[in-house]
């Protein structure tokens, strides 16, 4: 089986990219392994810190945070790490080329209830400084902690998916992901309906009204509550993931972050040909005004972004 170092080799040239990408690989590996012992070490619970978004920081947040600059601080490729756990971006190499946005631990809320979480990260060129849109993305990817330990990974091609082995290596298991055009699924939060917008409603109320409704099909809803879960699934199977912006989300952008969050998904999920939408327009085309700044998230398959797509038009 193809492992990750043969795998970039074919995928790039960059030797800097290349090794980038190497070095998330490696964190992911090690917050893998902290992360399956954590509650026999006692680093479960919270931090008693908060982060810039106001959110109280898990112990595992911040180990993973750690873990992150320990081996980007000891690649002298990379410039620049923005990281959801940081306020302010933390300068590395004075010699680096490229840029790391990360979410070291998105979902940790889910980890004392043994739930997938992962280490989301999108990787720019340092040229462009710290606010490119997501166009300008190297590459993308994210580390999913779940029953296998899953790498997925976008350059400029194929959204491939490996597989943690038990000696260490990452195996090509998923050569280029598909997402199908159209699905019966849709991820939402529905407790927050009183807080959506018509379109939001519409779309809910459209999907739920099954074959008699005007979507002419049965659909199922999934919600993990934790981004990299609900994406891994949409990527294997199918379905729309919605975080879009509501009357509570609405003064701070959205729920979700644009450069380590909103961007490297909407990569990888337009490289498996789904699509990404604000509601407004596609999510790699907003022009970033802060590294925490957060936006509204549709993604998934093509229909059924083009659909909700239309309830915004509608209304
Ligand atoms: P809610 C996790 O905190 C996260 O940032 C994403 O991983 C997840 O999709 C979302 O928030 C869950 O939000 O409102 O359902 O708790």
């Amino acid at each position: 089986m193809t492992n990750l170092s043969q795998w970039l080799a074919t995928e790039t040239n960059d030797d800097k990219l290349a090794s980038a990408i190497e070095s998330m690989a490696a964190a992911g590996v090690e917050i893998a392994t902290v992360l399956r012992q954590a509650p026999i070490a006692g680093q479960t619970g919270l931090a008693g810190a908060t982060n810039v978004q106001g959110e109280a920081q898990k112990a595992l947040d911040l180990i993973s945070n750690d873990i992150v600059l320990k081996h980007l601080r000891e690649n002298p490729a990379i410039s620049i790490l923005v990281s959801e756990e940081l306020d302010e971006a933390v300068e590395m190499s004075s010699q680096g080329e490229v840029i790391v946005a990360t979410d070291p631990l998105d979902g940790s809320s889910n980890l004392d209830v043994n739930v997938t979480v992962g280490t989301i990260f999108s990787i720019l060129p340092a040229a462009g400084g710290l606010l490119q849109k997501g166009t300008a993305q190297l590459a993308a990817g994210y580390v999913a902690y779940g029953p296998a330990t899953s790498l997925v990974l976008r350059i400029k091609g194929a959204t491939s998916v490996f597989t943690l082995a038990s000696d260490g290596q990452w195996l090509l298991t998923v050569a280029a992901a598909l997402v199908p055009e159209a699905s019966g699924e849709f991820a939402i939060n529905t407790a927050r309906e009183r807080f959506w917008d018509a379109a939001t409603k519409n779309y809910v109320k459209e999907s739920v009204a099954g074959e008699a409704g005007a979507a002419g099909k049965r659909y199922n809803m999934r919600w993990v509550g934790s981004m990299v879960a609900d994406i891994h699934r949409i990527l294997m199977r199918g379905g729309i993931f919605l975080y879009p912006l509501d009357s509570e989300t609405a003064s701070k952008g959205g729920r979700l972050r644009l450069l380590y969050e909103a961007n490297p998904m909407a990569w990888l999920v337009e490289g498996a040909g789904g699509r990404s939408s604000t509601g407004q327009q596609g999510i790699l085309a907003v022009e970033p005004t802060g590294i925490h700044q957060r936006v509204p998230v549709i993604l998934g398959s093509a229909e059924e972004v083009a659909r909700m797509e239309d309830w915004y038009r509608r209304s």
